[in-house]
């Protein structure tokens, strides 16, 4: 029987983990359930600005979510372009569990999460109002809000992505985010695509991926990775060629970041990250940490 763990993004990883941890752990959960409260947690606080409730919002004034859940390439659900619900990873697991489709998006998706029962929230805090009215008073003479580039230099940019494994050998893995700051409406980012931020495959491992999903969806990060660790390579060697890859594709002269963790199918694990500053949060029974990458490309 492997160890449970639960892996987790940036220091609010703690956050997310430390929720996670009694439902990987409880009789009748596991790492399906783990992963999901691990994400509502860092949802459901308004002082974090990049995920769920007190996430920034669009360069309109509007927040909307993406997140993502997955057992296996059969199993998966996910959400993007949500508005005014608080729990996009949620609605993603109820995709996964009561659709027949791997992802819903913008007014669809509301209208799912109205009809599931979840109930509407206004997610724009008093602090993501001011900074958005902010950006936009600095971004008045530059063509007004709307001309926000897809590229746009606002790094305030974290996602919440968690992987985790039980007791039983379950691997999951889970991400939400409120995405790029400011960013331009519609634009919808690698959390959400299976296979960019976030893919699991029971039999290869599980991986997570967090920073500018740009440069994630160009190489397919994630899948990358679980491929990887497919084809033998280790946790390590997988999270780090995947930020080289990206190294190989992107100019990463300026702040551009992408973090990733990876997870063995045995509970092996690593974590790798374009330049410092990524941090992942890990929580075992007798292990509750908050690291550096194993591996940074441009240290
Ligand atoms: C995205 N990767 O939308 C996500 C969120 C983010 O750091 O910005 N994470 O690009």
């Amino acid at each position: 029987m492997p160890d449970p763990l639960i892996l987790a993004t940036w220091t609010y990883g703690r956050q997310a983990c430390a929720a996670g941890w009694p439902h990987l752990v409880r009789p009748g959960g596991g790492a399906l359930d783990a992963v999901e409260h691990a994400c509502r947690a860092v949802e459901a606080d308004p002082e974090t600005m990049t995920v769920g409730w007190g996430g920034r919002p669009d360069a309109s004034g509007e927040v909307t979510l993406d997140a993502a859940i997955m057992l296996s390439p059969s199993r998966c659900g996910a959400v993007g372009f949500v508005r005014g619900f608080m729990h996009p990873t949620t609605l993603a697991r109820l995709v996964m569990e009561r659709t027949p489709h791997v992802m819903l998006a913008g007014d669809g998706a509301e209208r799912f999460a109205r009809q599931q029962g979840m109930e509407p929230a206004d997610l724009l805090t008093d602090a993501a109002r001011a900074a958005w009215e902010e950006w936009r008073k600095q971004h008045a003479g530059a063509g007004g809000p709307g001309a926000a580039k897809a590229n746009i230099e606002e790094a305030e940019h974290d996602t919440v992505g968690v992987v985790a494994l039980d007791a039983r050998g379950t691997l999951a893995g889970a991400c939400s985010t409120s995405g790029l700051a400011f960013k331009l409406p519609g634009r919808v980012g690698d959390s959400p695509i299976i296979g960019h931020g976030l893919y699991v495959d029971p039999a290869r491992g599980a991986a997570v991926a967090t920073g500018h999903g740009e440069l994630v969806m160009g190489v397919c990060g994630t899948f990358l990775a679980v491929e990887r660790m497919g084809q033998g390579d280790s946790p390590a060697e997988a999270a780090s060629e995947v930020v080289r890859r990206i190294g190989e594709a992107y100019d990463l002269k300026d702040d551009r970041q992408v973090g990733i963790i990876t997870l063995s199918p045995e509970g092996a694990w690593s974590s790798a990250a374009v330049r410092p500053g990524f941090r992942v949060a890990v929580r075992m029974a007798e292990r509750d940490d908050l690291l550096d990458p194993e591996y940074v490309l441009l240290p």
